[in-house]
């Protein structure tokens, strides 16, 4: 296993980030204190794609200036760090990591384990004992290459299936083909043992709307936490994606619930990935950034007034780079607007709401 940090980044990565970061700042980089963010009671954070860190100077300097927490969005999972058995590349994760603690903000790890972004390799296995085998020497590595710097991390990625009334509980994965849920214990026994001082989380989708398949989905969540905590596996957190969408309204009781059962559980949760799914919301902007803007203060609500999140993030800054675009673009063919920025990286009223809930 490797220890090494950060601070140890390869000739590649450092010049990698210091291009994106001189071009990035045209603010004063020696100056942290100009660059910093206001003082926020919750860490504000979003995560960034490293070809928009490398290529788009204006986009990443929005991140310098409103960020606590700069994290990668696709750099830390599996196909990026281990394309090929055995061969670690960590030249684009440490590009991220390293940019934000050279700005002295927080970071964030995602993910080790996820049913998707796994090159064929590890798709192809069928033995317990050889998804074992990868699975530990993959957290190793990765956790013990970023131990030091990367302070939490999504062990588990979205392991709870999208109906769990359907056909079972947990999602198809080639870790649950298997492994079935030993594959969490695994993943969590191997975390802890690379990152002894890192947070470590499971971070899903659909745990704060209404109706009885989320209701499910935040059952299914519990009974991970507790299964976890019967085997004596230390969880800190729960990762709440945000990936809101129109169609299922926020149930703010439920959502208050569920955060006192992690509590009395002591668990805490973080708000992840936050944004709003708009593809079929109106074309008129206004009347979508409103309804938008509407629907986050609802989940905050909920969520801020029952117990302060560990953080709160957003998936990318500005409506320039959004997931959404390319999988569930607008159905009139407008553009998405499902982040706190416009396009034009202009503050939208979502930011407003966002802003609120910080202020100290
Ligand atoms: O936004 C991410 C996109 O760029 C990637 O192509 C995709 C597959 O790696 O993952 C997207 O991020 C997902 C995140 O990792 C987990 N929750 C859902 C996010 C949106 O699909």
């Amino acid at each position: 296993m490797r220890q090494n940090s950060v601070k140890n980044l390869t000739r590649r990565s450092v010049l990698a980030g210091a291009g994106a970061l001189t071009a990035a700042t045209t603010l004063p980089v020696c100056a942290p204190a100009q660059t910093m963010p206001r003082k926020h009671r919750v860490p504000f954070g979003a995560a960034l794609e490293y070809q928009h860190f490398l290529e788009d100077s204006d986009y990443t300097a929005l991140f310098v200036e409103h960020c606590d927490m700069i994290f990668p969005m696709n750099a830390l999972k599996w196909e990026a760090l281990q394309y090929n058995q055995g061969e670690f590349d960590y030249l684009q994760a440490e590009g991220i990591i390293g940019f934000a603690e050279h700005l002295d903000r927080a970071t964030y790890g995602h993910t080790f384990v996820w049913y998707t972004a796994l090159p064929d390799w590890v798709q192809s296995i069928t033995s317990a004992r050889q998804a074992k085998k990868v699975l530990i020497n993959h957290i190793h590595n990765v956790a013990g290459h970023f131990a030091g710097s990367v302070p939490a991390w999504d062990v588990v990625n979205e392991v709870i299936a999208h109906d769990p009334r359907d056909k079972g509980e947990w999602r198809d994965s080639v870790w649950m083909r298997t492994l079935g849920l030993s594959h969490i214990d695994i993943a969590f026994a191997a975390a802890a043992e690379a990152a002894p001082n890192a947070e470590l989380a499971i971070n899903d989708y659909d745990l704060g709307s209404v109706g009885p398949r989320c209701q499910a989905r935040r059952e299914a969540m519990l009974t991970l936490v507790r299964r976890l905590q019967d085997r004596g596996q230390r969880i800190d957190s729960i990762g709440m994606q945000g990936h809101l969408d129109p169609d299922f309204p926020i149930d703010q009781e439920g959502l208050a619930r569920f955060i006192r059962e992690l509590q009395s559980l002591g668990v805490g949760y973080r708000i992840t990935e936050l944004d709003v799914n708009d593809w079929k919301l109106p074309s008129d902007r206004y009347v979508r950034d409103e309804f938008s803007a509407d629907m986050v203060d609802q989940f905050l609500d909920a969520a801020f007034s029952t117990a302060l999140p560990l953080s709160l993030s957003t998936w990318g800054l500005s409506d320039r780079y959004t997931w959404l675009s390319e999988v569930m673009p607008h159905r009139k063919g407008a553009k998405n607007r499902p982040l706190p920025f416009d396009e034009n990286l202009q503050p939208k009223p979502m930011f407003d709401v966002i802003q609120r809930y910080l202020a100290v």
